[in-house]
Formats: C-alpha cells, sequence, structure tokens
C-alpha cells in the first residue's frame, strides 16, 4: 500500500512539473486528489488494512497529498508568472517614444496672406480703412464712374439685397467713403470680402480683396510703378520680373494690370501662366477725375492712383492651389498645411 502510494505522488509529481497551462494543472488536481481520485481511491482501500499497519500507511497518506498540493502550488504560480509575462510582453509600452502632439488651432491661410500683404503696404506707409459689406448702388457704382448701363452693373455679377443696396462687388466704395470723409493725403488700403453672382474652381461667389488708394499733390504714374514694383519685389522676391499692360477700368484713367514673371516656371512658359511665363496678379491706374467729382476734391489739385488685388488668386499663385473652393472647405488635412 505504501508503495502504491509512494507511487502514485511520484506519478503526479512529474505530470503536475509538465502541465502546460493552467487548465491542464487543473484536470491532474482532480484527478489525483479529487473525490473519484486516484489518490482517495486508494485510502478507500485503508479499511481492510491491519489497524497497527494504519498509522504508518496514513503518515504516508498524508505526505503524498501534501507533496501533490505543493507540487500543484508551485506549478500553478510559475504558469501563472508565466502568463503574466507572456501577457506584459504583448502590451509592452515603450515610454522613451516621443508623445503624440495635439494639433493646436491656426489662422486662416487667407488670414495669414491679407495680413501678410497688409504689413508690406504698412511698412509703405498705407493705414488700414475698413466699410460694409452691403452697401449702397450709389458708393459701389456710380461714385465709381460706372453709370447705369455699364457691363459691370450686369444683375448676373451682382447681388441686390434692395433697390439701391448691393453686396460689394469690390472693396473701392471704402475708398469713395474715405475720400468723402478726410481732405488729401489720403494712403489707404482696404481689405474685405467681396460678392459676385460666380462659382467654379476659380471663381467663389464670396472672396477677399485689398485695394489701395494714394491720392495728393504731384503724384504721377511713375509713383503707382514704384510702389506695386517695390511691393512684388517684397512679396515674390526682389528677383521677380514685373510688367505694366495697358488695360481699361471706369475709374482709373490710364489703367494698367501688372503681371509678374511666373512664380512656377520663373518666365519659360508652363501650365500655371498658360505657357506666357506671366502671370496677371492685380488691376491699378491713375484715378479718373471724374471720380473726384464725387467726392468733392479738385482734379486741378491733387492726382492719385489706386489698385485692386484678389488675396485667393494671390495666395492661390503663391501656393500652387488649383481650386478656389478649399480655402472654404474648412477640411482641416488642407488647413494644417499653413501657418
Ligand atoms: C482696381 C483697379 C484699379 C480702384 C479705384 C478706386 C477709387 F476709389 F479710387 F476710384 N478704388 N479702387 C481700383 C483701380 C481698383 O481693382 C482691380
Amino acid at each position: 500500500m505504501i508503495d502504491r502510494l509512494q507511487a502514485i505522488g511520484a506519478q503526479a509529481v512529474e505530470e503536475i512539473r509538465a502541465a502546460g497551462d493552467t487548465a491542464a494543472l487543473e484536470a491532474l488536481r482532480v484527478r489525483y486528489l479529487g473525490r473519484k481520485g486516484e489518490l482517495t481511491a486508494c485510502l478507500k482501500g485503508m479499511g481492510r488494512l491491519d489497524p497497527a499497519e494504519r498509522p504508518r500507511v496514513g503518515k504516508v497518506a498524508n505526505e503524498v497529498k501534501a507533496a501533490i498540493e505543493a507540487a500543484l502550488a508551485e506549478r500553478r504560480e510559475a504558469l501563472r508568472a508565466a502568463e503574466l509575462e507572456r501577457r506584459l510582453a504583448g502590451e509592452a509600452v515603450d515610454v522613451t517614444l516621443p508623445g503624440r502632439r495635439g494639433h493646436g488651432g491656426g489662422l486662416h491661410p487667407l488670414t495669414l496672406v491679407v495680413r501678410e500683404l497688409l504689413d508690406i503696404f504698412g511698412q509703405m506707409g498705407f493705414s488700414v480703412a475698413e466699410g460694409p459689406e452691403v452697401e449702397l448702388e450709389y458708393y459701389n457704382f456710380e461714385a465709381l464712374n460706372i453709370p447705369q448701363d455699364h457691363p459691370a452693373r450686369d444683375m448676373q455679377d451682382t447681388f441686390f439685397v434692395a433697390p439701391g443696396v448691393v453686396l460689394r462687388t469690390h472693396t473701392s466704395p471704402v475708398q469713395i467713403r474715405t475720400m468723402e470723409a478726410q481732405k488729401p493725403p489720403v494712403k489707404i488700403v482696404a481689405p474685405g470680402k467681396v460678392y459676385r453672382c460666380d462659382s467654379d474652381v476659380t471663381h467663389s461667389p464670396m472672396f477677399h480683396q485689398i485695394e489701395g488708394l494714394l491720392v495728393d499733390r504731384d503724384v504721377t504714374f511713375a509713383d503707382l510703378k514704384g510702389v506695386l514694383t517695390e511691393f512684388v519685389h517684397r512679396y515674390y522676391g526682389p528677383d521677380t520680373g514685373v510688367r505694366f499692360r495697358p488695360s481699361f477700368f471706369p475709374f482709373t484713367e490710364p489703367s494698367a494690370e501688372v503681371d509678374i514673371q511666373c512664380v512656377l516656371c520663373r518666365g519659360s512658359g508652363c501650365r500655371v501662366c498658360s505657357g506666357t511665363g506671366w502671370l496677371e496678379i492685380l488691376g491699378s491706374g491713375m484715378v479718373d477725375p471724374a471720380v473726384y467729382g464725387f467726392v468733392d476734391y479738385d482734379p486741378e489739385e491733387v492726382q492719385g492712383f489706386a489698385f485692386g488685388m484678389g488675396v485667393e488668386r494671390i495666395a492661390m499663385l503663391k501656393y500652387g492651389i488649383d481650386d478656389i473652393r478649399l480655402f472654404f472647405e474648412n477640411d482641416l488635412r488642407f488647413l494644417r498645411h499653413f501657418g
């Protein structure tokens, strides 16, 4: 009996030490120590033993049971430690990696471009003037020498709010209001939103303009050329070619459009400049004496020049953006390229 008990104990301990997981270990516990287990079955035979033998056999039985329990506990602890080790290895975090940065807010690319442009004109002595986006037809057209039957007044281009009231189609009415309110010298830039009934990849019904106006004694076309050439060199770089091309606006005479050498191909001709090597970036001219009649300036005493540019167009050329709608969709993947 003692031999049998010791054989069961030895085999149990050996199998327990080889158990591969906690489920196998539990099966072994049931097999050896369970109510129908091998040890229990063996002990049931104790009743048939000589009473004098029982204490010795009982002692061995207790030792074998204790040895099996000890082996189970030891193996259980080893498996638990191994399982924990495996889980930790799977969840390992490299605490020395740099953290992921959150994205901070930033200024809209158009805001950045407007600020840059205003900065340059500010350094040249221009102050900022602003005015209403809902404007009287008088300031938007009449006082700018754009008569009632002029094509620029076309219903198809202008948003009408009420009789005699429009969404301004340019920021020029700000210049008229400023001249109406103050005597020369005037040296202002007028940034802001303007509205035209037009929408495709290069036109948005709302877009931004910056217009400038300088009126003083003895102002000539040479001053216009000097200021605008300086502006181009400061914004696009001192080596950028500039040319003035004759044009027409109702409110300036003479008028000129300003082209810069293509920012992409530097003048050799490409897709962006349609092979011409040049890009139109602004309109300008000497203020037409007819405009001074509306603001009570004497064209015999003062002269001036004015200019205007579309901010989206400037930004699109600067950053190689081919669809104006990107500015207004507020897709963060686009916005995060700037600032
Ligand atoms: C342009 C081009 C040329 C302009 C003229 C005036 C005003 F009020 F003085 F007559 N403001 N803006 C002007 C002149 C605007 O934009 C393409």
